[in-house]
């Protein structure tokens, strides 16, 4: 029996879009150039670090603590209006397969991801009952690459990191499972990035490579 940690956006839901969609709209406000390259180098970070990656195009008058923690909640505002209209269809039902079969070997499975609405997503979409431990933004202190959110995805599940394996869709969260200890196992982004172990190009295909890890 083995400990499967999944992280959330780009693994089991698509919600980068979003993401993206509503710091655009924060960006365009402030004359920020904004586009997918630069999105990308939000994936698995925290909403404050994104913001500071955001800002690295501002060129308007420094902008007081007050300011960007005012931006980051206009943001997640217009973020959870699209989280709103998520239903249990906007899971794709491979990857609900995915998590049935892996419970049914009897594996434990977590979520571990830095977002804080990670709860909020899993209930619009249904998913929250295939999980035997929830570690997210809410609970850590460190972001991805630190280990912090899968140590306590592990210690949640009452398992050694050793016998954790992690899938990840970001570089920064394949860099926070190796520190943690754990297997990383990578997915779209990440199934290219030199510190992965194993690459799969479809949640299901974890199914064929477990028997390996
Ligand atoms: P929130 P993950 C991450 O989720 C996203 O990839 C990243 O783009 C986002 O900034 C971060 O969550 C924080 O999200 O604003 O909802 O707290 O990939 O770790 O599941
Ligand atoms: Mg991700």
């Amino acid at each position: 029996m083995k400990a499967f940690i999944f992280d959330l956006d780009g693994v089991l839901v698509f919600t980068d879009q979003f993401h993206y969609q509503a710091w655009k709209q924060i960006a365009d406000r402030l004359g920020i150039a904004f586009d997918e390259q630069i999105n990308n180098r939000l994936r698995g970070v925290s909403r404050a670090d994104s913001l500071e990656i955001i800002l690295e195009g501002y060129h308007g008058a420094p902008l007081s603590e007050a300011e960007k923690q005012a931006l980051m909640e206009e943001k997640n505002e217009i973020y959870r209006g699209y989280l709103a209209e998520m239903t249990p269809d906007s899971v794709d039902a491979s990857v609900r397969e995915t998590l049935q079969e892996l419970r049914r070997q009897g594996h434990k499975l977590a979520v571990g991801s830095s977002s804080r609405n990670t709860k909020y997503i899993l209930k619009q979409t249904d998913l929250t009952q295939q999980f035997d431990a929830i570690s997210d933004g809410t609970n850590i202190t460190h972001s991805k690459p630190h280990p912090e959110v899968f140590l306590k995805a592990a210690q949640y599940l009452g398992e050694q990191p050793a016998n954790c394996i992690v899938v990840e869709d970001a570089e920064a969260g394949i860099d926070a499972a190796k520190a943690a200890g754990m297997t990383a196992v990578g997915i779209g982004d990440a199934a290219r990035y030199e510190r992965t172990d194993i690459r799969i190009t479809t949640l299901r295909a974890l199914l064929n490579v477990q028997n390996t890890l």
